[in-house]
């Protein structure tokens, strides 16, 4: 049995086609039933249903054998422990400063808010930049105007999240996509069902492009 660990919401919608090319199509259907383990149209294949920051842990204690997770969350929660031998192309955006509109260009000091606290650390250290990061969990965009901070690191797709708020996107940190990632252990004990599976993502991705 092979077990994939995905989140509910746009990972899970466009995994859904990548999936349904290797033979996988789930029996039911997450947003409307509340199983946590989805059985699919392949006897040796379920899936489950996670967080998008807890799929990074449940591969690497082995309680999936796969998962797919953001970039953004892989450099976060730190991959070492994890084999990522695919990009696949799907839930794309940009990790972004973003500021209040007009604000003048950060020099100095700089308080930034942010979920992605270690990916902003070597941010702004890496172009010497002082920076005090404050962590949310939520509502990045809040922080700036209210006071709570300068600017905010966090994720842009359409901007519209930005310009509601009255808030700009600045620079961009890096572009960001949806990665297969792999148990080690299971990639030696389950290798000839995985090697499979990666093939088939790989064949399915080329014809994308
Ligand atoms: O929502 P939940 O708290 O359960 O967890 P999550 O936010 O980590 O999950 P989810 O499903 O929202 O995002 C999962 C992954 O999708 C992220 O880790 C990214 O790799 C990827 N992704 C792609 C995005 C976006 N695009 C995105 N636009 N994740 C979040 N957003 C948010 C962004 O944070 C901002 O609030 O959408 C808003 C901006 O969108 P625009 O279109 O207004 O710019
Ligand atoms: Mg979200």
């Amino acid at each position: 049995m092979l077990t994939i660990a995905v989140s509910k919401g746009r990972i899970y919608e466009e995994a859904l086609p990548l999936l349904a090319e290797a033979g996988i199509v789930p029996i039911d259907d997450p947003k409307t039933c509340r199983k946590l383990i989805l059985q699919t149209t392949r006897d040796d294949v379920q899936l489950v249903i996670i967080r998008a920051t807890d799929v990074p842990t449940f591969v690497e204690y082995g309680a999936a054998d796969l998962g797919i997770a953001g970039k953004d969350v892989l450099l976060e929660h730190g991959a070492e422990g994890l084999y990522e031998p695919l990009d696949l192309g799907i839930a794309c955006c940009r990790l972004m400063t973003a500021t209040r509109k007009n604000a003048p260009p950060i020099t100095g000091r700089v308080r930034v808010a942010t979920k992605f606290v270690k990916i902003a650390e070597r941010y702004f250290a890496s172009l010497g930049i002082q920076a005090e990061i404050i962590k949310l969990y939520g509502s990045m965009e809040l922080a700036p105007l209210v006071g709570l901070a300068d600017c905010i690191v966090d994720l842009v797709d359409t901007g519209n999240t930005l310009k509601a708020n009255d808030m700009e996107p600045r620079d961009l940190i890096m572009n960001i996509s949806s990665r297969l990632v792999v148990n080690k252990a299971a990639m030696k004990m389950k290798n000839a069902a995985i090697a499979e599976l990666l093939a088939q993502f790989e064949r399915t991705l080329a014809k994308r492009v």
